[in-house]
């Protein structure tokens, strides 16, 4: 079974309530087995500054759900605690990113895995780092470790595990 590494954040509506509420639903969905869960990291928003500060964590998930039936089922539990959809990266109830999916690259117009983003995250980069094995390769051939050096904390604090 394929080995699925999800970003999770929360800038609103008690953000780590948010992530706990998430994780339950990931532990409940078809086919798949919630595998780890990394510690909560807050973080100053990323993008427009007029927004709450972020609680953001990485779950590792093993299923059986092909790549795009994942997909669906993640913006389902976005839905479900509703998440509203108002402008690029503006503030958010829940947001679930397909951050990894086994060792594929996927390129389809809904879904771009690795995320586009994650290489340069310090909330994504260091609580996959504590879930993922140390000599995590990314299947474009960049390594967690190289990725994880150059990557800064920049006031990520780190909230406790949960
Ligand atoms: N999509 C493509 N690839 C993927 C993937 N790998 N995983 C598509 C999930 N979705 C993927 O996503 C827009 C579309 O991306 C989806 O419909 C899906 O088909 P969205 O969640 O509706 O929009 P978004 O999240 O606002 O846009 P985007 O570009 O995904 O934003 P990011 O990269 O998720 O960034 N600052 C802090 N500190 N912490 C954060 O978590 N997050 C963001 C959002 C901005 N600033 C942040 C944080
Ligand atoms: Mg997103």
């Amino acid at each position: 079974m394929p080995c699925v590494y999800l970003g999770l954040g929360s800038n609103l509506a008690e953000p780590v309530q948010q992530l706990e509420e998430a994780l339950a639903a990931l532990a409940a969905l078809p086919a798949t087995t919630l595998a780890a869960v990394s510690s909560f990291y807050a973080s100053d928003p990323l993008g427009p500054p007029d927004q709450p500060r972020y609680v953001n964590a990485v779950a590792a998930l093993d299923t059986e759900l092909p790549p795009l039936a994942l997909l669906d089922a993640l913006q389902t539990i976005e839905n479900d605690q509703g998440r509203v959809r108002e402008r690029r990266w503006g503030p958010r109830t829940l947001d679930l990113d397909i951050l990894l999916y086994g060792d594929r690259l996927i390129d389809d117009p809904r879904l771009r895995v690795p995320h586009y983003h994650m290489h340069a995250r310090a909330f994504v980069l260091y609580p996959l780092a504590e879930i993922a094995p140390a000599d995590l390769t990314l299947p474009d051939g960049r390594a967690l470790a190289e990725l994880l050096a150059a990557c800064p904390l920049a006031g990520l604090e780190r909230l406790g595990a949960v």
